[in-house]
């Protein structure tokens, strides 16, 4: 059986930190292969990469998530026990809290309510001469997604939540000072949240029983057990954090609206193109880069042989920007979108495969329409200038950015 196409044996872990979001695709490209093994973390690690590749990967008979996440996602993004960890019954029953607490009537409560804060920060911003729309953004989700959490956040403490949060999001992909903030963020933000929880479970704190906060409070593992105070935290987090993390998408279809004017005078009136836009946007801005899991039992794929215990990334950056999947995929053309065959595997943003059973976000739906309401909110109900500032997003930066956070000027509100 020949051997999966192997990059050298060489550690290459400062390379995919150093090459960003080509590191898979660029290889596979370099390798003509979708799938290759490299050393990462002092592991050999399986990249994968595209449709088929996805839905062998989101195949629980050959995959696990249990030791799957690389300790410094787990120490920023993510923390320890969370659903993301879990496997077969135990994921199953976990993710059902989160897919019940995600449903239709959630999203579209959640939209209300960061569109109310977005008019009240539009109505602020008139007043600046410039703001800097990525953390104003991710102020309006912090305050939209703990309102609708039941989370008790006063005025004076907002900005600081907003940067804990941003920072396990920010210093997930970083080294150095970045990684250390985001490790401080986590550490602060799990003992706040945690805090809350013990609250509601002495009876301390009075909320609607219904809301996020509660829901995750007393929610029983199968076993019929109260989750670990500190696994209960890092769910709610997973709730939080996300929802904050969604800014990131804001600001990227705020760059593609000035990067293609046209697309500004549609949607001031084209409601039915609001969703290819934001879809158009989340396809070429994956900025979770990869996805990791472990194989589950020896298994052979193409003529492969995947070991048991072997750590496998798959490309959903890349994936998204396949040329097989999609006509000139490097051009933001949302029109493709009326054509899209809403495949499992082939835009993977937040992941592929069934959302209900399988390892898919449970809250794409919600960033799709915070997105898709944001977009109203910067063509319709306010209109602002882009003063001259640095725009350059590099590959290498993960999560991306761009350089300037983006700036803007001249804020009316058009309401
Ligand atoms: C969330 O779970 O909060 C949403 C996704 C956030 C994505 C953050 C992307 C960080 C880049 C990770 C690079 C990994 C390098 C080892």
């Amino acid at each position: 059986m020949p051997d999966i196409p192997r990059e050298g044996h060489v550690e290459r872990s400062l390379a995919l930190l150093g090459e960003g979001y080509s590191f898979i695709p660029e290889r596979c490209r370099r390798l003509n292969t979708d799938v290759f093994q490299v050393r990462l973390l002092m592991q050999n690690t399986i990249c994968m990469s595209g449709e088929e590749a996805a839905r062998l990967f989101y195949d629980e008979t050959r995959f696990q998530r249990e030791r799957a996440a690389p300790r410094m996602l787990q120490k920023t993004l993510f923390g320890r026990g969370g659903v993301q960890g879990l496997d077969d019954q135990a994921h199953r029953h976990r993710k059902s809290l989160f897919l019940g607490l995600l449903d239709e009537r959630a999203v579209e409560h959640m939209v209300r309510l960061a569109a109310a804060h977005w008019r009240c920060a539009i109505g602020s911003w008139a007043l600046q001469e410039r703001v800097t729309l990525l953390p104003e953004v991710q102020a309006i989700m912090t305050r939209a997604v703990c309102q609708w959490a039941g989370v008790p956040l006063a005025d004076a403490d907002v900005l600081h939540r907003r940067d804990q949060l941003a920072a396990m999001i920010d210093g997930a992909g970083g080294v150095g000072a970045r990684h250390w903030k985001a490790r401080k963020a986590r550490r602060e933000a799990e003992a706040w949240v945690g805090e809350m929880i013990a609250q509601v479970r002495r009876g301390q704190l009075t909320i609607e029983p219904t809301c996020a906060l509660a829901v995750v409070a007393t929610h029983r593992d199968p076993e019929g057990a109260l989750l670990d105070e500190r696994v209960a935290a890092v769910e709610l987090l997973n709730l939080l954090r996300p929802t904050v993390a969604v800014s990131r998408f804001v600001i990227y279809a705020a760059m593609e609206l000035l990067a293609h004017p046209h697309w500004r005078e549609r949607l001031q009136s084209d409601d039915a193109m609001l969703e290819p836009f934001a879809q158009e946007v989340r396809r070429l801005h994956a900025f979770f880069p990869f996805t990791a899991a472990r194989v589950r039992t020896d298994f052979e794929w193409r003529g492969y042989r995947f070991p048991k215990g072997t750590r496998v990334l798959l490309d959903l950056y890349g994936t998204n920007r396949d040329p097989r999947l999609w006509d000139d995929p490097e051009q933001f053309r949302p029109e493709r979108f009326a054509e899209w065959d809403g495949g499992a595997f082939n835009f993977i943003t937040q992941g592929g495969g069934d959302v209900r059973t399988g390892h898919r976000c449970p809250g794409e739906r919600l960033a799709i329409e915070l997105l898709k309401q944001a977009l109203i909110m910067l063509t319709r109900e306010m209109s602002y200038g882009v003063p001259a500032q640095d725009l350059q997003m590099p590959g290498s930066r993960m999560p991306a950015q761009p350089e300037s956070l983006f700036v803007i000027s001249d804020i009316t509100p058009r309401r």
